[in-house]
């Protein structure tokens, strides 16, 4: 039977660094989906990457004092590693600097202009670099970018337009007949309301102020709009418009986009409408999932409340930041991280319930059937009531999952987990072992046995390795489909379990608290030193952007009413400089006519006590006498300082 294609999408995501735990929230979500999906019996396309073009890219790598493309490379390995140990199961990584990428963003640009979807004007806006995006004057916040809050700047340039407009009522249309297009429903509404009502205006798309981009084909002055070319990464890397399109007639449309909410209306209004005039389908979903807060904050490195996914997932292990995540936050909205909420939660459903209940259940077969999982005899009502909850939960795990609520999927999971830690002390086996009923106590052993079975298996996609070490505990064959689950009793009597180590050790929640403070007053301290030495560094390019040069002066005056001030009249090459200096009490007109002093030539022009300077001369301040810069031998005027 061949299986039905899923195909489901991260954003890709911006290489600027220091990915912190809500970057993970969406692709471990994805991860959860695709994983289950997969075991589900469909052929998943799971794909994510990295959004690695920009006017941001190009002034975080000249910054870092190297090219954006060595700068790209870096960051790429980090989301990597970061995805392996977050044990992501992408199919796909796509970067937007692939050449396949590339290419085909500049083939479909030449399509949008074939078709008359592009036209040629100039661009008068508002922009933030940081999101590169333009708004309107309206669209602001308190005067600044309403996704950042940062300060927006006014950018005129000629540019491509993309007929977006014509899109509008099309786009109603669309979104009228699939309801479910932009979920949660609130979306839909805020889309409607704030954006598609007011009117749409045409999208400007291309951009001549920086050159780290896709180059249009028809004009190379221009690149790509870093969104067009980031929207596009999800038909790009399925292999449209490429020879082999294999994945693309497979796969596309996809049938999820799950994104962060700030980011929905890119994905629900611009893209569809890319999407239309490229006489595409549209994808079937898009989910705009809360962000993940620290406290009531977004998590950013300006707020400096950065969560490490690194550093937890080394300390806890990686299944319980995954569950923290899957678990904890509730599904579409907001939720908040906080050290205390994972280390309970872990205890809690992790220690507790799941690893009390494998440990005892094997410890148990252990000590009463040597490690053999005995043959059941008769169910009571008491087991067929756990039968029945075992059985009947892949279809409700199945349901909470449609509904792309992993809280609920798992909540329902962890009900087998809990009724068996019931079930356990409501059969007493030990009790059972005393009177020597060893018939129930073998069923009771089966039963519990087989809860587990059905716990892990059901996990699988949201606790990879721990519903793995279960399995192997089992002695079992860890499955990658939920067909052993459709009946209970598929655990072979005599298989041998293996006790082993804990699942998971008890966390003492207030020694842990005081010790991840300590960590981070350490760290706070370091990072507030090494961003002072940041600060006190500058690169290369930062130096050369001020121009030295040397200069002869030929004259020289007290300016007027001041005692500090003189005005010069300097010679720089062929050009006559006037430039003001605050010298006047160290040294005299005079002795400073005939010397040859050093210049910062590209300095904006100011007046200074209503007398224009062009200039400054370079001083040292030596404990308050200042001593003015001269070339150690005679150097003629306007050569350069370096
Ligand atoms: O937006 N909580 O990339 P990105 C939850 N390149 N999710 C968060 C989060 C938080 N605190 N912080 C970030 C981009 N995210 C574009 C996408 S797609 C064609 C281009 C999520 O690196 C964010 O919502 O800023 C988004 O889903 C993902 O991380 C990547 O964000």
């Amino acid at each position: 039977m061949t299986k039905k294609p899923y195909y489901i999408t991260t954003p890709i995501y911006y290489s600027s660094g220091n990915f912190h735990l809500g970057h993970c929230y969406t692709t471990v979500i994805c991860d959860a989906i695709a994983r289950f999906k997969r075991m589900d019996g469909f052929d998943v396309f799971y794909l994510t990457g990295t959004d690695e073009h920009g006017q941001k890219v190009q002034q975080r790598a000249e910054k870092a004092g190297v090219t954006p493309k060595k700068f790209v490379d870096d960051l790429y390995e980090q989301i990597v590693a970061l995805w392996k140990t977050l044990d992501i199961s992408y199919d796909k990584f796509i970067r937007t600097t692939d050449s396949y990428h590339e290419l085909t963003v500049q083939k479909v640009y030449e399509k949008l202009l074939a078709s008359g979807d592009i036209y040629k004007s100039e661009y008068e806006g508002l922009y933030c670099t940081p999101c590169e995006a333009f708004w309107t004057e309206s669209q602001l916040v308190d005067g600044k970018c309403p996704d950042c809050g940062r300060e927006v700047i006014k950018q005129k340039e000629e540019s491509y337009f993309f007929r977006l407009s014509k899109y509008q009522d099309r786009l109603i249309k669309f979104y009228e007949q699939n309801p479910e297009f932009i979920s949660p429903k609130s979306r839909m509404n805020e889309m409607i309301n704030n954006f598609i009502k007011p009117g749409l205006k045409d999208l400007c798309i291309s951009r001549t102020t920086f050159d780290w981009g896709v180059k249009l084909p028809f004009d190379q002055k221009h690149v790509a709009y870093v969104w067009v070319d980031a929207l596009t990464n999800y038909i790009t890397a399925l292999g449209y418009l490429q020879p082999d399109h294999a994945n693309f007639d497979k796969y596309w449309p996809a049938d999820l986009h799950m994104v962060g909410k700030e980011i929905v209306r890119f994905h629900t209004i611009i893209w569809p409408a890319l999407l239309m005039a490229l006489d595409l389908p549209l994808p079937k979903k898009v989910y705009g999932h809360g962000w993940l807060l620290f406290g009531n904050d977004k998590m950013s490195k300006s707020k400096g409340n950065i969560v490490d996914p690194f550093f937890l997932v080394d300390r806890y292990g990686v299944d319980p930041i995954r569950y923290f995540l899957l678990r904890e936050i509730p599904f579409g909205s907001d939720g908040s991280y906080t050290n205390e909420a994972l280390l309970v939660r872990t205890n809690a459903d992790l220690v507790n319930d799941l690893g009390n209940l494998v440990s005892r259940t094997t410890a148990m077969i252990t000590q009463y059937f040597g490690g053999e999982i005995p043959s059941p005899n008769t169910y009571t009502d008491l087991d067929k009531e756990l039968i029945s909850l075992c059985e009947q939960t892949l279809s409700k795990v199945r349901t909470d999952m449609d509904n792309l609520s992993a809280p609920d999927a798992l909540t329902d999971i962890f009900r087998i987990i809990q009724r068996a830690n019931k079930y356990i002390d409501e059969t007493a086996p030990w009790t059972l072992n005393k009177n020597g009923d060893k018939d129930r106590l073998a069923t009771v052993m089966y039963v519990l046995a087989e809860c587990i079975r059905f716990a892990a298996t059901l996990l699988k996609p949201f606790i990879t390795k721990t519903s793995n070490i279960i399995f192997e505990k089992l002695g079992i064959a860890s499955p990658d489909n939920f067909k052993g689950i459709a009946k209970f009793g598929g655990t072979v009597a005599g298989t041998k379990v293996n006790k082993g180590e804990n699942l998971f050790n008890r966390i003492d929640v207030n020694k842990e608290l005081k010790e991840l403070d300590e960590i981070a007053e350490k760290q706070n301290k370091q990072t507030k030193a090494d961003e002072k030495t940041a600060d006190e560094l500058i690169d290369i390019n930062d130096f050369a952007k001020v121009k030295l040069v040397t200069a002869k002066v030929l004259s020289c005056e007290k300016v007027a009413k001041s005692d500090k001030l003189l005005v010069f009249k300097l010679q720089v090459g062929d050009e006559i400089r006037q430039v003001v200096s605050g010298i006047a009490q160290h040294y005299s007109p005079e002795y400073m006519v005939g010397k040859t002093v050093v210049l910062v030539k590209n300095l904006k022009p100011a007046k200074i006590r209503g007398v224009e300077s062009n200039g400054m001369i370079l001083c040292c301040d030596d404990d308050g006498k200042v001593v003015f810069v001269s070339p150690e031998k005679e150097v003629a005027c306007g050569k350069v300082v370096r």
